[in-house]
């Protein structure tokens, strides 16, 4: 499959001959959830981004952000980091030979999106501060050195996370009446409502409803969290770079913004994984968990979008199967004791 630069280029800022940095991301799967459906009372489709390139949604606008760096000449990259931007990056940034720092709250990222960073290349350093913090910092940066933001306070990542809202309509038309999606920094759900408002009339577009972390949920309490924390640590942030834009698309969608325990994040989590056969990681579903709590606000048809790959951060996933692991003896006997029991 083609990469989305290729598949969309028409309404992209990319004209024929530019470089393109591509892993072939995009063209994600939007998948049926029987048993979700029925517990929400609604048909809810999943959009696994997990399934992007290095298994986050952040792919869509990094191979955006860092084609345009490449044409711009630029010769390093930098972003501040709950850890899937900074996966995201590292291995876009190893493709175009580019060098490449990810600031992470230390202590706070899951260990896959490190190993990925790690792996890639990047220079990974640890900032004894959340995620606010290391953005403000890494602002200040760039404004002295030469090196490309690649957060999403860069437009060329707004352009790329558009196309799965174009995914999503070029599957279903206008047949859909809410998006479900997680908010952090806001990124994603400010791209989601570009992209649909681009491509569908006013009256067809999907109410946005997002879902925060109740210990990370700045949009809906109208104010900034001064300390974030939450176990989905990709939402862990308490100042969204995103802030009005998340909110205008709220507004402007007739949608909601509603805050999740984390008790119903992992709820959410077990479940898809146990009844719906789909790996997340626990940020990604915060937006089932929204659905589940919240219902889906009238909306006969839901895309909920799960925006990263649940083997992202094993040490979350086995902190909730304590001990399930069964040991056996290499005896017939034994096995099917094991199996059977
Ligand atoms: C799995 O990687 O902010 O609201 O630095 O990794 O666009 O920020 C990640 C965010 C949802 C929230 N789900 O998206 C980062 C980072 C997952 C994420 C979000 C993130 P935005």
């Amino acid at each position: 499959m083609a990469g989305l630069i290729e598949r969309y280029r028409e309404r992209l800022p990319f004209a024929a001959g530019d470089p393109v940095v591509s892993l072939g991301e995009g063209s994600t799967p939007l998948v049926p959830a029987p048993a979700l459906s029925e517990r929400v009372g609604a048909e809810v489709l999943l959009k696994l981004e997990g399934l992007n390139p290095t298994g986050s949604f952040k792919d869509r606008g990094m191979t955006c952000a860092v084609s345009a760096a490449v044409r711009e000449g630029s010769e390093a990259i930098v972003c501040a980091s709950t850890g899937n931007t900074a996966a995201s990056a590292a291995a876009y940034a190893a493709r175009a030979g580019l060098r490449c720092a990810v600031i992470v709250p230390e202590g706070k990222i899951a260990s896959g999106k490190l190993a990925q960073a790690l792996m890639h290349g990047a220079r990974v350093i640890a900032l004894r501060a959340n995620f606010d913090v290391a953005l403000a910092l890494v602002r200040r940066l760039v404004a002295e050195h030469p090196i490309a933001l690649v957060n999403s306070v860069n437009e060329f990542r707004m352009h790329g996370q558009r196309t799965a809202a174009w995914e999503i309509v070029d599957e279903l038309g206008h047949e859909l009446d809410a998006l479900a999606i997680p908010v952090g920094n806001a990124g994603n759900i400010t791209a989601y409502w570009r992209g649909f408002r681009e491509v569908l009339a006013r009256e067809n577009r999907p109410r946005m409803l997002g879902f925060q972390a109740a210990g990370a949920a700045p949009l809906v309490h109208g104010a900034p969290v001064a300390q974030p924390e939450t176990v989905a640590s990709a939402i862990r942030i308490g100042n969204p770079a995103r802030w009005e834009d998340a909110m205008d698309a709220v507004t402007s969608s007739g949608g909601a913004i509603n805050a999740v325990s984390d008790e119903q994040i992992l709820a959410a989590y077990r479940f898809l994984a146990g009844r719906e056969g789909i790996f997340c990681e626990p940020a990604s579903a915060a937006s089932v968990a929204g659905l589940l709590a919240h219902g889906a606000d009238g909306a006969r048809r839901v895309v909920c979008v799960l925006t990263g790959h649940g083997l992202k951060d094993p040490q979350t996933a086995l902190a909730q199967v304590d001990d399930a692991v069964i040991p056996c003896a290499p005896e017939l006997a034994e096995l099917e004791k094991a199996v059977l029991a």
